[in-house]
């Protein structure tokens, strides 16, 4: 729950990303970093609520692709001042590494980095491949670095699709066994998930947390 300080700076932080407020937004999220305001709060409610909304005028045909670009450049620079005062814990790069992409196609990255950066701060070695990532640049990286856990992201309809071939791909090459596989991203649900064979979807940043670090530990 948000008091009302963190209320009022949570609402000014969507605000900013849903008008595009580059020039404010720097200031905007130190001024919500000394006011007390948790990072990831301000990230998960704040700035993603003001992409969210965006990105429904933009599926609705009430915004155009510059100001989709524009507000993410806002949420981005946002996410760069908050981002490293998400609180850390002690087991840096202890509990195992974790290779992370968003799939082939898909140039969407800032909720897969945001999964990326959370799983760092709590312990796990982060690979991240990027954006754009083909079946076989995961497979190969699973083969090279043995991770205990892989995470494809995707924000679209039409590039979910290439989640199972990576599966399948993994399974074919004998890597899938001992390996975690994590999807998640907008599009994802819990029965997707389930119906490709991924171990795990999560809905947002800290469920992503929570569901590595369970199965990890049940492993
Ligand atoms: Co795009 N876009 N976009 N876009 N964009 C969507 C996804 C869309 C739903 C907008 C819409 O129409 N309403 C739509 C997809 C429709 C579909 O499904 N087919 C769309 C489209 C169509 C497009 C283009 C095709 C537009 C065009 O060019 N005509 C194009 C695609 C290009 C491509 O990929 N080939 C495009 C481009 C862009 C921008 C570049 C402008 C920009 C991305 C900038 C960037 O990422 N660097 C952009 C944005 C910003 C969006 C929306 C508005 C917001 C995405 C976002 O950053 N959310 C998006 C609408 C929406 O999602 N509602 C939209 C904030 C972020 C924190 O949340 O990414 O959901 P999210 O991540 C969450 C969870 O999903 C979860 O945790 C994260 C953090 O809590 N999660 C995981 C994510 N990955 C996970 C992985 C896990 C676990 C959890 O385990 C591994």
């Amino acid at each position: 729950m948000a008091n009302g300080v963190d209320q009022v700076y949570l609402e000014r932080l969507k605000d900013a990303v849903v008008r595009c407020d580059l020039d404010n937004i720097e200031s905007l999220a130190k001024s919500a970093l000394s006011a007390g305001v948790d990072p990831l709060k301000a990230i998960q409610m704040g700035l993603a609520g003001g992409i969210r909304e965006v990105g429904e005028r933009y599926g609705r045909g009430e915004a155009y692709l510059p100001e989709l670009v524009m507000a993410a450049k806002v949420m981005q620079t946002g996410v760069a001042i908050l981002e490293p005062h998400l609180k850390k814990g002690t087991n840096i790069g202890g509990i195992g590494t974790v290779v992370l992409g968003t799939v082939e196609g898909d140039i969407h990255d800032i909720g897969k980095s945001l999964v990326g950066t959370l799983l760092g701060t709590q312990g796990f070695s982060v690979v991240d491949l990027g954006v754009d990532v083909s079946a076989t640049r995961f497979v190969e990286t699973v083969e090279k670095t043995k991770p205990k856990m892989l995470g494809m992201s995707a924000l679209m309809t039409t590039t979910m699709i290439s989640m199972p071939e990576v599966l399948s791909m993994l399974a074919s090459k004998g890597l899938r066994k001992n390996l975690i596989v994590m999807v998640g991203g907008a599009p994802t649900t819990r029965e997707w998930g389930k119906e490709i064979g991924a171990d795990a979807q999560a809905g947002d940043a800290v469920e992503a947390l929570s569901l590595a670090k369970e199965l990890i530990k049940g492993r």
